[in-house]
C-alpha cells in the first residue's frame, strides 16, 4: 500500500483550498497536522482511477488521523470526583472536599465555601446512591441528617487547559443530587443537564463538549433543596489533546 501511495499523484490541487477547509473542520487538524500532510501530496491532472485513488486515500487518513486522536487524546489530571483527594483515593467522612467548593449557599449557617464528606452510614445515606471507591457525597454539613435550608447551592470545581488545545476538550461523567440538579455551568454558561426532584437515587449523565477557555476554567454544579438534606455527587474524567510546541 505504501509503494501504491508513492506512486500516485493526486489530483485535489484544484480544490485544494475547500479540501483543506474540510479537513482543519471535520478532522479537526491543527496547522502543523495539516502542513504534514499537504507536504505528503503531490498533485496532478484528474481522471477516475485517480479519483477513486484519492477517494481511499481521504477514508484511510480519517480512520487513521482518528485512531491518533485517540491515541494523542490526554487526560485532564486535576479534574477530580466529589470526596476524591487524589485520583482513586477518597476522603474520609467529614472532610473538607480541596477540590470543590460551595461558592452559593442558601444556609446562612453553612454558607461555604467549605464542602464537607457527608457521613457514611444512617439517613440520608440510606436513601442516597451508596459511595464508590472513587467518590463520596459532599455536602455543606458533614451531618446531612440535620438538614439545610431549602434553595440553591451551587458547588464549583476548577481545572486548567493552559497545555491543551481548548476545541478538542470532552469532559463527561455522571451527577447525582439533593435535591434537584438544576444546570452545570461551563465557565458560567448553561449547558442544560438536569436531575429530577428524587434524583439521589441514581447517577445521571452528562457531557459537556465546548464552552471550554484557555487556562483555569469552571465546571458548577447547580442543586436545588426541596427540604431536609441536600448534598452532591459527581464522577466525571476529561480527555484533550495537548498543545504541539513548535521552535522555529
Ligand atoms: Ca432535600
Amino acid at each position: 500500500m505504501r509503494n501504491y501511495f508513492g506512486s500516485v499523484h493526486l489530483i485535489i490541487k484544484n480544490c485544494s483550498v475547500s479540501f483543506c477547509y474540510f479537513i482543519v473542520e471535520h478532522l479537526k487538524l491543527n496547522k502543523v497536522q495539516l502542513a504534514l500532510f499537504i507536504q505528503n501530496v503531490e498533485f496532478q491532472k484528474p481522471n477516475l482511477s485517480n479519483y477513486m485513488i484519492v477517494s481511499t486515500f481521504i477514508y484511510l487518513f480519517f480512520i487513521i488521523l482518528s485512531s491518533s486522536d485517540h491515541q494523542n487524546s490526554t487526560e485532564i489530571k486535576d479534574l477530580y470526583n466529589t470526596g476524591e483527594i487524589s485520583k482513586g483515593v477518597v476522603l474520609i467522612d467529614g472532610e473538607t472536599d480541596p477540590h470543590y467548593k460551595l461558592i452559593k449557599s442558601s444556609d446562612n449557617g453553612y454558607p461555604g465555601p467549605d464542602c464537607k464528606v457527608s457521613l457514611s452510614n444512617g439517613f440520608p445515606m440510606d436513601r442516597w446512591v451508596p459511595n464508590s471507591n472513587r467518590s463520596k457525597w459532599i455536602a455543606p454539613r458533614t451531618d446531612a441528617f440535620k438538614f439545610n435550608e431549602p434553595g440553591i447551592y451551587v458547588y464549583r470545581t476548577e481545572f486548567d487547559l493552559s497545555e491543551f488545545e481548548s476545541e478538542n476538550i470532552v469532559i463527561s461523567g455522571v451527577w447525582s443530587t439533593d435535591n434537584n440538579g438544576v444546570d452545570i455551568l461551563i465557565n458560567g454558561n448553561s449547558t442544560g443537564f438536569a436531575t429530577p426532584i428524587e434524583a439521589y437515587y441514581g447517577m445521571f449523565p452528562f457531557e459537556i463538549k465546548n464552552g471550554f477557555v484557555k487556562g483555569i476554567n469552571t465546571l458548577d454544579f447547580l442543586v436545588y433543596n426541596i427540604s431536609a438534606p441536600t448534598g452532591l455527587r459527581v464522577e466525571l474524567q476529561g480527555r484533550g489533546v495537548k498543545k504541539i510546541i513548535t521552535s522555529r
